[in-house]
């Protein structure tokens, strides 16, 4: 008896997750872009709407991203070692660069996912 009552709690709680996660719009996943030997990595992200990227300056000088077309943004300045993340609310494609270094420059194109 108690382990059908049990079991019956149970399929009651992934019923109610699957409603909630039915309920959900998006899944956001967190994309990686990583700052080192003066130069973004990867150059090109591509991720759906609601999607993150995170920067992790890996090298020892400040680095920023900020945009120069597209969706602003702008990190401030990143110091060795720092991360800095952007949530990606509009679609297009979103340019950047970094401030001290405009040679260095990136994209985020962001599509409408599911
Ligand atoms: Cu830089």
């Amino acid at each position: 008896m108690r382990g059908i009552i049990t079991l019956g709690v149970a399929l009651v709680t992934i019923a109610a997750f699957g409603l909630a996660r039915a309920a959900a719009p998006l899944r956001s996943t967190t994309h990686h872009v990583l700052i080192e030997g003066m130069r973004f990595s990867p150059e090109v992200v591509k991720v759906n709407l609601g999607d993150r990227v995170e920067f992790k300056n890996a090298d020892l000088v400040p680095h920023t991203a900020s945009s120069t077309a597209g969706t602003p943004f702008d990190s401030g300045i990143l110091e060795s070692g720092r991360t800095w993340s952007f949530t990606c609310e509009t679609e297009g494609t979103v340019a950047y660069r970094c401030n001290f270094h405009p040679t260095m420059t990136g994209s985020i194109v962001v599509q409408p996912g599911e």
